[in-house]
C-alpha cells in the first residue's frame, strides 16, 4: 500500500496542476474579478509512523506542484523511506532545496518547523494531541494548518447487508496495517437481528489471519510498530476487561521476535466505555449490537473523533439518509478506503481541520488573490 500509493499521489498531482482552473467574474457590466493562486513558499510538512511514505507523498506532491519548496519531518520511527525518497528525488532533476527531509522528534525538530516565521503554512498528520500542539504553536504566527488528525471509525451493518461482502471487507477494515490507519473502522454495530450470526462469522474470519514477517506475501497482520505502541494496545484489552468486556478473540501476544499481537474483538461494552471512546489504533475492534436507525446513527457518532464510517446496507434510501447523518468526512457505502483523490479528505470534531486532496490541496498549498479592473 505504502509506495505503490505514494507513486500514485506523485502522479496525480503532477497533471492535477495541468488541469488547475481559475476563475473570473464580470460584476454588473462595470469590472472584471479574476482570482491569481500563489505558492505560499516553504510549507512544513510532519508525518506519522503508520503509512509513512504515503502520507508524506500526500504532502509533498501537492506542495511541490503548486510551486512550494518543502521541509517535510518524517515519524522518528520510520525515517528509512523518506530518506529513499529524497535520494530518488534527485536523481529524477528535481533541483536541490525544492524537497527536503529533516529527521528528529517531534518535540524538537517537528517543533521547530512549526515556530519557525518563514514557514507560512503547516500540513500535519497524527494523533490529536500531538495536533492541538502543532496548532498551539501555529497560531501566533497565524500559519494557514491542516490537521488529519485520529479517528474511531463506526462500521454499521444493518440486517439487509451483504453479509459475505460486509464480513470480508470488514475483517480489512478492522485489521489491515495491524489496525494502524486512521480509517480503520474499529467499532462495529451490527443491526440486533443479524447480531450472533455476524459475530460468529467475523470472529471465525479472524481467526483465519495469518500472522507474521510483514514482508511475506501471505502475511495479514504484521508486527505493531513498537514495543510502547504495543503496551499501548494491550492496556485497552486490559482496560476492556475492566469495563465488563469479553475478548471473544485473540489479544495475546504471539511468541516471536517483534511486537506481534492477534487480532482481537470485543463484545458486550456500551459506547459510553473508554474503550469504544478512544483510539486504540491497533488489531482490535469491538462489535455491538442496534435497534434501529436513529439507534445505529446515535451510536456511530458518539466519540469525539468525526474522520470516517462505513455504511452496510442495499436499502438506497437508509444509505443515503445514514451518510448524511455522519459526524465523518469521509463515509463509505459498502465498501471500505475505496479512495478516489479528487475528492476532498479529512476529519471533524478532534479528527482534524481542513482538507487534503485534489484541488482541495492544491487550493491549500496556495494563496488566493483577488483583482478587480474596470472595465467601464
Ligand atoms: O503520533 P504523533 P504517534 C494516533 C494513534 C497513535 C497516536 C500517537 O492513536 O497511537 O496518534 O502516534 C511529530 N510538534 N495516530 O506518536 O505523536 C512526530 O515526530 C510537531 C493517528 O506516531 O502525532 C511525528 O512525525 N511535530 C494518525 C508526527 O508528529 C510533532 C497516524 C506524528 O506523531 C510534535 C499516527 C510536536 N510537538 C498516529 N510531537 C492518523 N490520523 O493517521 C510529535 N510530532
Amino acid at each position: 500500500m505504502d509506495i505503490p500509493r505514494a507513486v500514485a499521489n506523485f502522479r496525480f498531482f503532477a497533471t492535477a496542476i495541468l488541469h488547475e482552473s481559475s476563475e473570473a467574474h464580470v460584476t454588473d457590466a462595470r469590472a472584471l474579478n479574476y482570482t491569481l493562486r500563489h505558492p505560499m513558499g516553504v510549507a512544513g510538512l510532519i508525518s506519522p509512523w503508520n503509512l509513512p511514505l504515503y502520507l508524506l507523498s500526500w504532502k509533498i506532491a501537492p506542495a511541490i506542484a503548486a510551486g512550494n519548496t518543502c521541509v517535510a519531518k518524517p515519524s522518528e520511527l520510520t525515517p528509512l523511506t523518506s530518506n529513499r525518497l529524497a535520494e530518488l528525488s534527485l536523481e529524477a532533476g528535481l533541483p536541490p532545496g525544492v524537497m527536503n527531509i529533516v529527521h528528529g522528534y517531534g518535540a524538537k525538530a517537528g517543533a521547530a518547523i512549526c515556530e519557525h516565521p518563514d514557514v507560512p503554512l503547516i500540513s500535519f498528520t497524527g494523533g490529536t494531541v500531538t495536533g492541538a500542539k502543532v496548532a498551539a504553536a501555529a497560531a501566533p504566527l497565524f500559519k494557514k494548518l491542516s490537521l488529519e488528525l485520529g479517528g474511531k471509525n463506526p462500521n454499521l451493518i444493518f440486517a439487509d447487508a451483504d453479509l459475505d461482502d460486509a464480513i470480508a471487507t470488514s475483517i480489512q477494515s478492522s485489521f489491515a496495517n495491524q489496525g494502524e490507519i486512521c480509517l480503520c473502522g474499529s467499532r462495529i454495530f451490527v443491526e440486533r437481528a443479524i447480531y450472533d450470526t455476524f459475530v460468529e462469522r467475523f470472529v471465525a474470519a479472524t481467526r483465519k489471519l495469518r500472522i507474521g514477517d510483514p514482508s511475506a506475501p501471505d502475511t495479514d497482520v504484521g508486527a505493531l510498530i513498537s514495543e510502547a505502541h504495543l503496551q499501548k494496545v494491550t492496556g485497552y484489552l486490559d482496560l476492556a476487561k475492566e469495563e465488563g468486556g469479553t475478548i471473544v478473540t485473540g489479544g495475546n501476544r504471539v511468541d516471536r521476535d517483534g511486537f506481534f499481537l492477534e487480532p482481537a474483538v470485543i463484545t458486550g461494552l456500551g459506547c459510553e466505555c473508554r474503550v469504544l471512546q478512544e483510539e486504540i489504533f491497533g488489531p482490535v475492534v469491538t462489535i455491538t449490537p442496534f435497534d434501529g436507525d436513529d439507534e445505529a446513527i446515535r451510536s456511530a457518532n458518539s466519540t469525539r473523533y468525526g474522520l470516517s464510517a462505513t455504511v452496510w446496507t442495499r436499502d438506497l434510501q437508509r444509505a443515503h439518509r445514514v451518510a448524511a447523518a455522519m459526524h465523518a468526512g469521509t463515509v463509505w457505502i459498502n465498501c471500505w478506503l475505496l479512495r478516489d483523490l479528487r475528492v476532498p479528505f479529512g476529519g471533524m470534531k478532534e479528527s482534524g481541520v481542513g482538507r487534503e486532496g485534489g484541488l482541495e490541496s492544491l487550493h491549500f498549498f496556495t494563496e488566493a488573490k483577488n483583482v478587480c479592473v474596470k472595465l467601464a
